[in-house]
Protein backbone atom coordinates (compact mmCIF):
# COMPACT_ATOMS: atom_id res chain seq x y z
CA UNK A 1 0.00 0.00 0.00
CA UNK A 2 1.47 3.28 -0.95
CA UNK A 3 1.06 7.02 -2.26
CA UNK A 4 3.91 7.46 -5.12
CA UNK A 5 5.22 10.75 -6.05
CA UNK A 6 7.84 12.12 -7.70
CA UNK A 7 10.26 12.57 -4.73
CA UNK A 8 12.10 15.17 -5.87
CA UNK A 9 9.22 17.57 -6.76
CA UNK A 10 6.79 19.14 -9.33
CA UNK A 11 7.29 22.61 -11.79
CA UNK A 12 4.67 25.19 -10.47
CA UNK A 13 2.96 24.94 -13.31
CA UNK A 14 3.31 21.74 -14.36
CA UNK A 15 0.20 19.17 -13.47
CA UNK A 16 0.58 17.18 -10.44
CA UNK A 17 -0.15 13.59 -10.03
CA UNK A 18 0.37 11.08 -7.65
CA UNK A 19 -0.84 7.24 -7.75
CA UNK A 20 -2.20 5.32 -4.59
CA UNK A 21 -2.93 2.16 -4.41
CA UNK A 22 -5.72 2.34 -2.46
CA UNK A 23 -9.32 5.03 -2.32
CA UNK A 24 -8.84 7.26 0.17
CA UNK A 25 -9.54 10.67 1.06
CA UNK A 26 -6.40 12.95 1.55
CA UNK A 27 -4.82 16.34 2.27
CA UNK A 28 -1.84 17.54 0.62
CA UNK A 29 0.53 18.75 3.92
CA UNK A 30 2.56 21.83 3.82
CA UNK A 31 5.83 20.32 5.57
CA UNK A 32 6.79 23.66 7.43
CA UNK A 33 3.85 24.51 8.58
CA UNK A 34 2.01 21.26 8.77
CA UNK A 35 -1.02 23.01 7.54
CA UNK A 36 -2.84 21.28 4.84
CA UNK A 37 -2.99 23.51 1.52
CA UNK A 38 -5.84 20.78 -0.06
CA UNK A 39 -8.19 18.16 0.12
CA UNK A 40 -9.62 15.61 -2.10
CA UNK A 41 -10.59 12.21 -3.15
CA UNK A 42 -8.89 9.38 -5.58
CA UNK A 43 -9.81 8.66 -8.80
CA UNK A 44 -10.11 4.89 -9.64
CA UNK A 45 -7.70 4.23 -12.66
CA UNK A 46 -8.39 0.43 -12.94
CA UNK A 47 -5.71 -2.30 -13.28
CA UNK A 48 -2.22 -1.01 -14.48
CA UNK A 49 -0.58 -4.12 -16.82
CA UNK A 50 2.64 -2.87 -15.75
CA UNK A 51 2.38 -3.13 -11.92
CA UNK A 52 -0.26 -5.33 -11.73
CA UNK A 53 -1.60 -3.44 -9.44
CA UNK A 54 -5.26 -1.35 -9.17
CA UNK A 55 -4.55 2.33 -8.96
CA UNK A 56 -5.82 5.71 -7.84
CA UNK A 57 -4.72 9.13 -8.83
CA UNK A 58 -4.64 12.02 -6.87
CA UNK A 59 -4.26 14.91 -8.84
CA UNK A 60 -2.96 18.19 -7.07
CA UNK A 61 -2.36 20.91 -9.51
CA UNK A 62 -4.37 23.82 -7.78
CA UNK A 63 -1.49 24.24 -5.71
CA UNK A 64 1.43 26.20 -6.88
CA UNK A 65 3.16 27.79 -4.18
CA UNK A 66 6.39 26.91 -3.72
CA UNK A 67 7.61 25.02 -0.76
CA UNK A 68 7.95 21.29 0.44
CA UNK A 69 4.57 19.10 0.61
CA UNK A 70 3.50 15.42 1.34
CA UNK A 71 0.30 13.57 0.75
CA UNK A 72 -1.45 12.26 3.86
CA UNK A 73 -4.33 10.09 3.31
CA UNK A 74 -7.05 9.43 5.79
CA UNK A 75 -6.13 5.89 7.06
CA UNK A 76 -2.55 7.80 8.01
CA UNK A 77 -0.30 6.49 4.68
CA UNK A 78 1.34 8.94 3.44
CA UNK A 79 3.86 9.97 0.69
CA UNK A 80 7.20 11.07 0.65
CA UNK A 81 8.10 14.78 1.14
CA UNK A 82 8.81 16.69 -2.21
CA UNK A 83 8.85 20.26 -3.35
CA UNK A 84 7.30 22.40 -5.55
CA UNK A 85 9.91 24.51 -6.92
CA UNK A 86 10.99 26.52 -9.92
CA UNK A 87 14.59 25.11 -10.29
CA UNK A 88 13.09 21.65 -9.26
CA UNK A 89 15.26 19.82 -11.16
CA UNK A 90 18.82 21.99 -10.98
CA UNK A 91 20.25 20.23 -8.82
CA UNK A 92 19.90 16.78 -10.24
CA UNK A 93 20.83 18.01 -13.81
CA UNK A 94 24.11 19.09 -13.05
CA UNK A 95 24.18 16.10 -10.62
CA UNK A 96 23.61 13.45 -13.46
CA UNK A 97 26.38 15.12 -15.38
CA UNK A 98 29.25 15.29 -12.91
CA UNK A 99 28.80 11.27 -12.28
CA UNK A 100 30.09 11.10 -15.63
CA UNK A 101 33.36 12.76 -14.03
CA UNK A 102 33.33 10.17 -11.23
CA UNK A 103 34.03 7.68 -14.09
CA UNK A 104 37.10 9.00 -15.47
CA UNK A 105 39.49 6.42 -16.12
CA UNK A 106 43.56 6.88 -16.76
CA UNK A 107 43.90 9.73 -13.91
CA UNK A 108 43.58 10.16 -10.14
CA UNK A 109 40.31 11.79 -8.77
CA UNK A 110 41.44 14.35 -6.31
CA UNK A 111 39.37 15.01 -3.18
CA UNK A 112 39.21 18.86 -4.82
CA UNK A 113 36.86 17.49 -7.48
CA UNK A 114 36.07 14.15 -6.24
CA UNK A 115 34.52 14.91 -2.42
CA UNK A 116 35.51 11.72 -0.76
CA UNK A 117 34.98 9.85 -3.77
CA UNK A 118 38.75 9.78 -4.65
CA UNK A 119 40.81 7.05 -5.96
CA UNK A 120 44.14 6.91 -7.33
CA UNK A 121 45.04 6.38 -11.25
CA UNK A 122 43.36 3.60 -12.62
CA UNK A 123 44.47 1.46 -15.49
CA UNK A 124 47.47 3.25 -17.02
CA UNK A 125 49.22 -0.04 -18.43
CA UNK A 126 50.08 -0.40 -21.88
CA UNK A 127 46.78 -2.60 -24.11
CA UNK A 128 47.50 -5.27 -26.25
CA UNK A 129 45.40 -7.34 -28.93
CA UNK A 130 42.87 -9.63 -28.35
CA UNK A 131 44.79 -11.92 -31.14
CA UNK A 132 48.41 -11.48 -29.07
CA UNK A 133 46.86 -12.15 -25.82
CA UNK A 134 44.91 -14.97 -27.15
CA UNK A 135 47.38 -16.60 -28.73
CA UNK A 136 50.81 -15.54 -26.23
CA UNK A 137 52.31 -13.68 -28.22
CA UNK A 138 55.74 -13.49 -27.22
CA UNK A 139 56.42 -9.60 -26.74
CA UNK A 140 53.13 -8.59 -28.39
CA UNK A 141 52.06 -4.76 -29.76
CA UNK A 142 51.41 -2.28 -26.99
CA UNK A 143 48.88 0.68 -27.01
CA UNK A 144 48.57 3.28 -25.06
CA UNK A 145 44.88 3.30 -24.87
CA UNK A 146 44.39 5.05 -21.66
CA UNK A 147 41.23 7.48 -20.76
CA UNK A 148 37.86 7.73 -21.55
CA UNK A 149 34.76 6.95 -18.62
CA UNK A 150 34.42 3.28 -17.15
CA UNK A 151 31.20 2.22 -18.99
CA UNK A 152 29.69 1.59 -16.06
CA UNK A 153 29.58 -0.53 -12.87
CA UNK A 154 32.59 -2.79 -14.84
CA UNK A 155 35.86 -0.94 -16.16
CA UNK A 156 35.06 -1.73 -19.58
CA UNK A 157 35.29 0.84 -22.07
CA UNK A 158 32.97 0.16 -25.53
CA UNK A 159 32.50 2.55 -28.46
CA UNK A 160 29.03 2.03 -29.43
CA UNK A 161 27.81 3.18 -25.81
CA UNK A 162 30.15 5.98 -25.63
CA UNK A 163 29.12 7.20 -28.66
CA UNK A 164 25.23 7.16 -27.82
CA UNK A 165 26.32 8.74 -24.68
CA UNK A 166 28.44 11.51 -25.97
CA UNK A 167 25.38 12.24 -28.48
CA UNK A 168 22.76 12.38 -25.94
CA UNK A 169 25.05 15.17 -24.10
CA UNK A 170 26.21 17.31 -27.18
CA UNK A 171 22.78 16.84 -28.68
CA UNK A 172 21.58 18.30 -25.30
CA UNK A 173 23.89 21.38 -25.53
CA UNK A 174 23.06 22.38 -29.06
CA UNK A 175 19.69 22.23 -28.09
CA UNK A 176 19.24 24.09 -24.90
CA UNK A 177 22.84 25.60 -24.69
CA UNK A 178 21.71 28.29 -21.91
CA UNK A 179 20.46 25.75 -19.38
CA UNK A 180 23.85 24.01 -19.67
CA UNK A 181 26.30 26.55 -18.61
CA UNK A 182 26.88 24.59 -15.49
CA UNK A 183 29.76 24.82 -13.17
CA UNK A 184 30.39 20.87 -12.44
CA UNK A 185 33.77 21.74 -10.52
CA UNK A 186 35.74 19.35 -12.33
CA UNK A 187 39.68 19.88 -13.31
CA UNK A 188 39.11 22.11 -16.28
CA UNK A 189 36.53 24.43 -14.66
CA UNK A 190 36.92 27.81 -15.52
CA UNK A 191 38.59 27.52 -18.97
CA UNK A 192 37.09 28.88 -22.07
CA UNK A 193 34.59 25.86 -22.57
CA UNK A 194 30.78 24.91 -20.61
CA UNK A 195 32.05 21.93 -18.49
CA UNK A 196 29.64 19.46 -20.63
CA UNK A 197 31.66 20.18 -23.22
CA UNK A 198 35.11 19.80 -20.98
CA UNK A 199 33.77 16.58 -19.62
CA UNK A 200 32.58 14.74 -23.19
CA UNK A 201 35.98 16.53 -24.13
CA UNK A 202 37.59 13.34 -21.73
CA UNK A 203 35.50 10.67 -23.73
CA UNK A 204 36.23 11.97 -27.25
CA UNK A 205 39.82 12.30 -26.81
CA UNK A 206 39.82 8.69 -25.63
CA UNK A 207 37.41 7.61 -28.24
CA UNK A 208 39.46 9.09 -30.90
CA UNK A 209 42.30 6.58 -30.27
CA UNK A 210 39.71 3.49 -31.01
CA UNK A 211 40.29 3.68 -34.72
CA UNK A 212 42.65 1.58 -36.33
CA UNK A 213 44.79 2.50 -39.18
CA UNK A 214 42.20 1.21 -41.53
CA UNK A 215 39.32 3.85 -40.43
CA UNK A 216 37.16 1.07 -38.56
CA UNK A 217 36.79 1.04 -35.06
CA UNK A 218 37.79 -1.08 -32.33
CA UNK A 219 34.37 -2.73 -30.51
CA UNK A 220 35.55 -2.26 -26.79
CA UNK A 221 38.65 -2.05 -24.58
CA UNK A 222 38.18 -4.25 -21.89
CA UNK A 223 39.97 -7.13 -19.52
CA UNK A 224 39.29 -10.82 -20.26
CA UNK A 225 36.74 -11.06 -17.90
CA UNK A 226 35.48 -9.07 -15.56
CA UNK A 227 37.28 -7.31 -12.84
CA UNK A 228 36.83 -8.69 -8.91
CA UNK A 229 35.17 -6.14 -6.95
CA UNK A 230 38.11 -3.80 -6.39
CA UNK A 231 38.76 -0.04 -6.66
CA UNK A 232 39.37 0.62 -10.55
CA UNK A 233 43.36 0.99 -9.43
CA UNK A 234 43.45 -2.31 -7.78
CA UNK A 235 42.10 -3.77 -10.97
CA UNK A 236 45.87 -4.56 -12.74
CA UNK A 237 44.03 -7.44 -15.23
CA UNK A 238 45.30 -6.50 -19.51
CA UNK A 239 43.36 -4.77 -20.99
CA UNK A 240 42.72 -5.74 -24.95
CA UNK A 241 41.63 -4.27 -28.20
CA UNK A 242 39.08 -6.02 -29.40
CA UNK A 243 38.48 -6.47 -32.94
CA UNK A 244 36.60 -3.76 -35.42
CA UNK A 245 32.61 -4.40 -35.68
CA UNK A 246 30.81 -2.10 -38.19
CA UNK A 247 28.57 -0.49 -35.40
CA UNK A 248 31.48 0.84 -33.67
CA UNK A 249 32.51 1.95 -36.74
CA UNK A 250 29.39 3.98 -37.82
CA UNK A 251 28.95 5.20 -34.18
CA UNK A 252 32.45 6.19 -34.02
CA UNK A 253 31.68 8.20 -37.79
CA UNK A 254 28.46 9.64 -36.69
CA UNK A 255 29.72 10.88 -33.03
CA UNK A 256 32.96 12.17 -34.54
CA UNK A 257 30.89 14.30 -37.17
CA UNK A 258 28.99 16.02 -34.19
CA UNK A 259 31.77 16.80 -32.16
CA UNK A 260 33.74 17.82 -35.16
CA UNK A 261 31.20 20.85 -35.00
CA UNK A 262 30.00 20.87 -31.43
CA UNK A 263 33.56 21.79 -30.99
CA UNK A 264 34.94 23.94 -33.99
CA UNK A 265 34.63 26.98 -32.47
CA UNK A 266 36.36 26.26 -28.86
CA UNK A 267 39.35 23.44 -30.36
CA UNK A 268 39.04 24.06 -34.36
CA UNK A 269 42.33 21.62 -33.81
CA UNK A 270 40.26 18.99 -32.38
CA UNK A 271 37.56 19.50 -34.48
CA UNK A 272 39.11 19.05 -37.93
CA UNK A 273 41.06 16.04 -36.43
CA UNK A 274 37.22 14.57 -35.45
CA UNK A 275 35.75 15.35 -39.16
CA UNK A 276 38.94 13.27 -40.80
CA UNK A 277 38.47 10.64 -38.21
CA UNK A 278 34.72 10.29 -39.15
CA UNK A 279 35.48 10.55 -42.90
CA UNK A 280 37.69 7.31 -42.46
CA UNK A 281 35.59 5.99 -40.72
CA UNK A 282 33.22 6.21 -43.29
CA UNK A 283 35.06 4.98 -45.66
CA UNK A 284 35.39 1.61 -43.93
CA UNK A 285 32.11 1.51 -43.58
CA UNK A 286 31.97 2.14 -47.68
CA UNK A 287 34.38 -0.96 -48.56
CA UNK A 288 33.15 -2.93 -45.81
CA UNK A 289 29.76 -5.00 -45.32
CA UNK A 290 28.13 -6.05 -41.93
CA UNK A 291 30.97 -6.99 -39.40
CA UNK A 292 29.44 -8.48 -35.90
CA UNK A 293 30.57 -8.42 -32.81
CA UNK A 294 30.92 -11.77 -29.95
CA UNK A 295 32.89 -12.50 -27.44
CA UNK A 296 35.51 -15.04 -27.81
CA UNK A 297 34.90 -18.24 -25.72
CA UNK A 298 35.33 -17.73 -22.26
CA UNK A 299 34.96 -13.86 -22.04
CA UNK A 300 32.25 -12.41 -20.27
CA UNK A 301 32.96 -8.50 -20.79
CA UNK A 302 29.91 -6.58 -22.13
CA UNK A 303 29.15 -7.87 -25.56
CA UNK A 304 26.75 -4.60 -26.73
CA UNK A 305 25.97 -7.35 -29.78
CA UNK A 306 23.84 -6.43 -32.49
CA UNK A 307 22.92 -7.84 -35.64
CA UNK A 308 21.95 -5.00 -37.46
CA UNK A 309 24.45 -2.05 -38.62
CA UNK A 310 22.21 -0.54 -40.64
CA UNK A 311 20.63 2.23 -38.15
CA UNK A 312 24.16 3.36 -37.08
CA UNK A 313 24.88 3.63 -40.76
CA UNK A 314 21.53 5.64 -41.35
CA UNK A 315 23.28 7.81 -38.11
CA UNK A 316 26.66 7.99 -40.05
CA UNK A 317 25.03 9.28 -43.03
CA UNK A 318 22.77 11.95 -41.41
CA UNK A 319 25.98 13.26 -39.22
CA UNK A 320 28.19 13.69 -41.94
CA UNK A 321 25.58 15.35 -44.49
CA UNK A 322 25.82 18.14 -41.90
CA UNK A 323 29.31 18.21 -41.36
CA UNK A 324 31.04 17.45 -44.38
CA UNK A 325 29.34 19.78 -46.76
CA UNK A 326 32.00 19.19 -49.98
CA UNK A 327 31.07 15.64 -49.81
CA UNK A 328 26.96 15.98 -49.26
CA UNK A 329 25.26 14.78 -52.07
CA UNK A 330 27.38 10.94 -50.97
CA UNK A 331 25.77 10.97 -47.72
CA UNK A 332 22.63 12.48 -49.14
CA UNK A 333 22.01 9.57 -51.32
CA UNK A 334 23.17 7.12 -48.87
CA UNK A 335 21.12 9.00 -46.09
CA UNK A 336 17.90 8.48 -48.63
CA UNK A 337 18.56 4.76 -49.18
CA UNK A 338 19.03 4.07 -45.77
CA UNK A 339 15.89 5.89 -45.07
CA UNK A 340 14.07 3.96 -47.49
CA UNK A 341 15.02 0.51 -45.48
CA UNK A 342 12.07 -0.75 -42.78
CA UNK A 343 13.69 -0.02 -39.81
CA UNK A 344 12.17 2.19 -36.79
CA UNK A 345 13.62 5.79 -36.77
CA UNK A 346 12.95 6.78 -33.31
CA UNK A 347 15.51 4.90 -31.03
CA UNK A 348 17.91 6.56 -28.95
CA UNK A 349 19.49 3.77 -27.07
CA UNK A 350 22.67 1.47 -27.40
CA UNK A 351 21.13 -1.03 -29.70
CA UNK A 352 19.39 1.20 -31.91
CA UNK A 353 20.70 4.37 -32.54
CA UNK A 354 17.91 5.37 -35.63
CA UNK A 355 17.04 8.21 -33.34
CA UNK A 356 19.90 10.12 -33.69
CA UNK A 357 19.74 10.60 -37.47
CA UNK A 358 15.92 11.74 -36.76
CA UNK A 359 16.98 14.16 -34.71
CA UNK A 360 20.08 14.78 -37.01
CA UNK A 361 17.77 15.68 -40.14
CA UNK A 362 15.15 17.61 -38.28
CA UNK A 363 17.13 19.61 -36.53
CA UNK A 364 19.53 20.85 -38.58
CA UNK A 365 19.59 24.70 -39.11
CA UNK A 366 20.66 24.08 -42.57
CA UNK A 367 17.97 22.14 -43.36
CA UNK A 368 20.86 20.06 -45.36
CA UNK A 369 18.34 17.06 -45.65
CA UNK A 370 15.16 19.32 -46.36
CA UNK A 371 13.52 16.99 -48.59
CA UNK A 372 13.73 13.93 -46.09
CA UNK A 373 11.99 16.57 -43.18
CA UNK A 374 8.56 15.89 -43.77
CA UNK A 375 8.44 11.98 -43.88
CA UNK A 376 11.00 12.47 -40.80
CA UNK A 377 8.88 14.76 -38.90
CA UNK A 378 5.31 12.17 -39.53
CA UNK A 379 7.30 9.34 -38.36
CA UNK A 380 8.53 11.32 -35.13
CA UNK A 381 5.09 12.95 -33.86
CA UNK A 382 3.53 9.56 -35.01
CA UNK A 383 5.73 8.28 -32.52
CA UNK A 384 4.96 10.34 -30.41
CA UNK A 385 1.38 10.17 -30.15
CA UNK A 386 1.54 6.44 -29.67
CA UNK A 387 3.53 7.37 -26.37
CA UNK A 388 0.94 9.94 -24.88
CA UNK A 389 -1.72 7.07 -26.21
CA UNK A 390 0.19 4.74 -23.90
CA UNK A 391 0.33 7.18 -21.37
CA UNK A 392 -3.31 7.77 -21.15
CA UNK A 393 -4.30 3.91 -20.94
CA UNK A 394 -1.44 3.56 -17.88
CA UNK A 395 -2.35 4.19 -14.43
CA UNK A 396 1.08 5.92 -13.95
CA UNK A 397 0.86 8.07 -16.94
CA UNK A 398 3.71 6.26 -18.11
CA UNK A 399 4.84 5.49 -21.68
CA UNK A 400 6.07 1.54 -21.59
CA UNK A 401 3.98 -1.47 -21.89
CA UNK A 402 4.98 -4.80 -19.73
CA UNK A 403 7.30 -5.92 -22.42
CA UNK A 404 9.10 -2.51 -22.41
CA UNK A 405 10.80 -3.82 -19.00
CA UNK A 406 13.75 -5.33 -20.80
CA UNK A 407 17.36 -5.00 -18.91
CA UNK A 408 17.88 -0.90 -18.43
CA UNK A 409 14.32 -0.05 -18.47
CA UNK A 410 15.01 2.74 -17.28
CA UNK A 411 16.56 3.94 -20.85
CA UNK A 412 13.43 2.69 -22.29
CA UNK A 413 11.65 5.21 -19.94
CA UNK A 414 13.92 8.22 -20.39
CA UNK A 415 14.48 7.91 -24.39
CA UNK A 416 10.70 8.29 -24.68
CA UNK A 417 11.01 10.91 -22.90
CA UNK A 418 13.35 12.23 -25.24
CA UNK A 419 11.78 11.81 -28.15
CA UNK A 420 8.95 13.62 -26.71
CA UNK A 421 11.06 16.65 -26.23
CA UNK A 422 11.84 16.43 -29.69
CA UNK A 423 8.10 16.39 -30.84
CA UNK A 424 7.34 19.03 -28.23
CA UNK A 425 10.02 21.45 -29.87
CA UNK A 426 8.28 20.57 -33.57
CA UNK A 427 4.59 21.00 -32.75
CA UNK A 428 2.66 24.22 -32.24
CA UNK A 429 1.43 25.29 -29.34
CA UNK A 430 -0.63 23.27 -27.62
CA UNK A 431 0.05 20.68 -28.85
CA UNK A 432 4.20 21.36 -28.02
CA UNK A 433 3.03 21.44 -24.30
CA UNK A 434 1.16 18.07 -24.15
CA UNK A 435 3.96 16.60 -25.34
CA UNK A 436 5.89 18.52 -22.70
CA UNK A 437 3.79 17.07 -20.31
CA UNK A 438 3.96 13.29 -21.41
CA UNK A 439 7.37 14.00 -21.52
CA UNK A 440 7.90 15.27 -17.34
CA UNK A 441 5.68 11.94 -16.88
CA UNK A 442 8.25 9.64 -17.57
CA UNK A 443 10.81 11.80 -15.84
CA UNK A 444 7.78 11.34 -12.64
CA UNK A 445 8.18 7.68 -12.91
CA UNK A 446 12.34 7.63 -12.74
CA UNK A 447 12.10 9.33 -9.40
CA UNK A 448 9.51 7.66 -7.73
CA UNK A 449 6.25 7.69 -9.27
CA UNK A 450 6.35 4.05 -9.23
CA UNK A 451 5.26 0.65 -8.15
CA UNK A 452 8.37 0.31 -6.36
CA UNK A 453 7.94 4.11 -4.78
CA UNK A 454 12.06 4.50 -5.48
CA UNK A 455 13.66 7.37 -6.61
CA UNK A 456 16.17 6.10 -9.12
CA UNK A 457 18.55 8.31 -9.22
CA UNK A 458 21.25 7.83 -6.11
CA UNK A 459 20.79 11.34 -3.48
CA UNK A 460 17.64 12.45 -5.09
CA UNK A 461 14.38 11.81 -2.95
CA UNK A 462 13.46 10.26 0.38
CA UNK A 463 13.60 6.95 -1.22
CA UNK A 464 16.54 7.02 -3.75
CA UNK A 465 18.06 3.82 -4.54
CA UNK A 466 21.79 3.17 -2.49
CA UNK A 467 23.22 0.19 -3.93
CA UNK A 468 24.06 0.69 -7.18
CA UNK A 469 25.87 -2.27 -9.14
CA UNK A 470 28.93 -0.44 -9.23
CA UNK A 471 32.45 -1.64 -8.17
CA UNK A 472 34.22 1.70 -6.59
CA UNK A 473 30.57 1.66 -4.79
CA UNK A 474 31.05 -1.78 -3.31
CA UNK A 475 34.98 -1.16 -2.63
CA UNK A 476 35.38 2.62 -1.27
CA UNK A 477 33.74 1.18 1.99
CA UNK A 478 32.00 4.76 2.02
CA UNK A 479 28.10 4.01 3.06
CA UNK A 480 26.48 6.40 1.10
CA UNK A 481 27.51 6.03 -3.22
CA UNK A 482 28.05 8.69 -5.19
CA UNK A 483 25.02 11.05 -5.93
CA UNK A 484 23.54 11.53 -9.58
CA UNK A 485 23.83 7.60 -10.84
CA UNK A 486 20.92 6.26 -12.69
CA UNK A 487 19.68 2.69 -12.03
CA UNK A 488 19.03 0.35 -14.70
CA UNK A 489 16.12 0.00 -12.72
CA UNK A 490 13.46 -3.50 -13.00
CA UNK A 491 13.96 -5.95 -15.48
CA UNK A 492 10.95 -8.49 -16.68
CA UNK A 493 13.47 -11.52 -16.72
CA UNK A 494 16.12 -10.26 -14.34
CA UNK A 495 19.07 -12.91 -14.38
CA UNK A 496 21.72 -12.27 -12.02
CA UNK A 497 21.52 -14.46 -8.32
CA UNK A 498 20.87 -11.54 -6.34
CA UNK A 499 17.87 -10.53 -8.21
CA UNK A 500 16.54 -14.10 -8.62
CA UNK A 501 16.81 -14.77 -5.27
CA UNK A 502 14.47 -12.09 -3.90
CA UNK A 503 12.47 -11.44 -7.09
CA UNK A 504 9.70 -14.38 -6.72
CA UNK A 505 8.65 -15.47 -10.37
CA UNK A 506 5.34 -13.64 -11.71
CA UNK A 507 6.52 -10.59 -10.31
CA UNK A 508 4.78 -7.80 -12.70
CA UNK A 509 7.70 -6.05 -14.50
CA UNK A 510 7.40 -3.01 -12.51
CA UNK A 511 8.36 -4.86 -9.69
CA UNK A 512 11.25 -6.81 -10.93
CA UNK A 513 14.05 -4.96 -9.17
CA UNK A 514 15.86 -5.33 -5.60
CA UNK A 515 18.18 -2.52 -4.27
CA UNK A 516 21.00 -4.69 -4.10
CA UNK A 517 24.38 -4.82 -5.32
CA UNK A 518 25.02 -7.89 -6.92
CA UNK A 519 22.10 -7.43 -9.04
CA UNK A 520 23.66 -6.31 -12.43
CA UNK A 521 20.14 -7.06 -14.41
CA UNK A 522 18.45 -4.81 -12.60
CA UNK A 523 20.68 -1.82 -10.23
CA UNK A 524 23.94 -1.32 -12.50
CA UNK A 525 24.44 2.13 -13.56
CA UNK A 526 26.02 3.30 -17.06
CA UNK A 527 27.32 6.28 -18.95
CA UNK A 528 24.08 5.53 -21.31
CA UNK A 529 21.56 5.66 -18.71
CA UNK A 530 22.35 8.87 -17.07
CA UNK A 531 22.81 10.87 -20.35
CA UNK A 532 19.26 10.58 -21.23
CA UNK A 533 18.80 12.74 -17.99
CA UNK A 534 20.91 15.44 -18.92
CA UNK A 535 19.43 16.00 -21.82
CA UNK A 536 15.86 15.97 -20.40
CA UNK A 537 16.58 18.25 -17.29
CA UNK A 538 18.05 20.82 -19.52
CA UNK A 539 14.35 20.74 -21.16
CA UNK A 540 12.90 20.99 -18.17
CA UNK A 541 14.82 23.96 -17.23
CA UNK A 542 13.61 26.31 -19.92
CA UNK A 543 11.69 29.10 -18.94
O1 LIG B 1 17.26 -7.34 -28.76
C1 LIG B 1 16.26 -8.00 -27.99
C2 LIG B 1 14.92 -7.61 -28.50
O2 LIG B 1 14.78 -8.07 -29.81
C3 LIG B 1 13.87 -8.20 -27.59
O3 LIG B 1 12.63 -7.74 -27.98
C4 LIG B 1 14.13 -7.80 -26.15
C5 LIG B 1 13.15 -8.43 -25.22
O4 LIG B 1 13.75 -9.07 -24.14
O5 LIG B 1 15.41 -8.17 -25.76
C6 LIG B 1 16.39 -7.55 -26.55
O6 LIG B 1 17.66 -7.87 -26.14
C7 LIG B 1 18.10 -7.35 -24.90
C8 LIG B 1 19.21 -6.36 -25.15
O7 LIG B 1 19.80 -5.99 -23.96
C9 LIG B 1 18.72 -5.10 -25.86
O8 LIG B 1 17.83 -4.38 -25.07
C10 LIG B 1 18.60 -8.54 -24.09
O9 LIG B 1 17.51 -9.35 -23.73
C11 LIG B 1 19.32 -8.05 -22.86
O10 LIG B 1 19.91 -9.13 -22.20
C12 LIG B 1 20.37 -7.04 -23.23
O11 LIG B 1 20.90 -6.51 -22.05
C13 LIG B 1 22.12 -5.81 -22.15
C14 LIG B 1 23.13 -6.38 -21.16
O12 LIG B 1 24.30 -5.63 -21.17
C15 LIG B 1 23.47 -7.84 -21.45
O13 LIG B 1 24.06 -7.97 -22.68
C16 LIG B 1 21.84 -4.35 -21.81
O14 LIG B 1 21.02 -3.77 -22.82
C17 LIG B 1 23.14 -3.59 -21.70
O15 LIG B 1 22.88 -2.30 -21.23
C18 LIG B 1 24.10 -4.30 -20.74
O16 LIG B 1 25.29 -3.65 -20.77
C19 LIG B 1 26.23 -3.91 -19.75
C20 LIG B 1 27.51 -4.26 -20.46
O17 LIG B 1 27.35 -5.51 -21.08
C21 LIG B 1 28.71 -4.23 -19.52
N1 LIG B 1 28.76 -3.01 -18.80
C22 LIG B 1 27.57 -2.77 -18.03
C23 LIG B 1 26.35 -2.67 -18.90
C24 LIG B 1 25.11 -2.37 -18.10
O18 LIG B 1 24.55 -3.44 -17.44
O1 LIG C 1 29.74 -6.69 -13.03
C1 LIG C 1 29.38 -7.06 -14.35
C2 LIG C 1 28.45 -6.05 -14.95
O2 LIG C 1 29.11 -4.82 -15.08
C3 LIG C 1 27.92 -6.52 -16.28
O3 LIG C 1 26.87 -5.71 -16.71
C4 LIG C 1 27.40 -7.95 -16.19
C5 LIG C 1 27.03 -8.47 -17.55
O4 LIG C 1 28.13 -8.39 -18.41
O5 LIG C 1 28.38 -8.79 -15.63
C6 LIG C 1 28.78 -8.43 -14.33
O6 LIG C 1 29.75 -9.31 -13.90
C7 LIG C 1 29.32 -10.54 -13.42
C8 LIG C 1 29.65 -11.61 -14.44
O7 LIG C 1 28.95 -11.42 -15.62
C9 LIG C 1 29.37 -12.98 -13.87
N1 LIG C 1 30.07 -13.16 -12.62
C10 LIG C 1 29.71 -12.17 -11.60
C11 LIG C 1 30.07 -10.79 -12.11
C12 LIG C 1 29.79 -9.69 -11.09
O8 LIG C 1 28.93 -10.00 -10.11
ZN1 LIG D 1 40.06 2.96 -15.05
Amino acid sequence: MGIYVNQVGYLPKAKKVAVSTFPCNFQLINSQTQCSVLDGTTTPMGIDDCSGEQVYQIDFSAVMSPGSYYLLAGNGERSHTFQIEENAYEALKSSVMKALYYQRCGCELSEKYAGVYTHKACHTAPSVFLEDYINKTPSPRQFDMTGGWHDAGDYGRYTSPAAVALAHLLYAYELFPEQLQMDLNIPETGNDMPDILNECFYELTWLLKMQAPDGGAYHKLTSFSHADFVMPEDDLMQFMIFPVSSMATADFAAVMALASRVYAPFRPEFSEKALAAAKKAWDWLEANPYVGFHNPAGSNTGEYDDECDLDERLWASAELLRTDAENSAVYLNKLKEYSAMPMSKTDFGWTDVSGLATLAILFDPSHSAQELEPEYRKILLTEADRLCALQAASAYQLAMKPEDFVWGSNMVVCNRSMLLILASLLAEQEQASSYREAALNQLHYLLGRNAMDISYVTGFGENAFKNPHNRPTHADGIELPMPGWVSGGPFKTPCDPAAMERIPAGTPPMKCYVDDVGSYSTNEITIYWNSPVVFMTAFFAEK
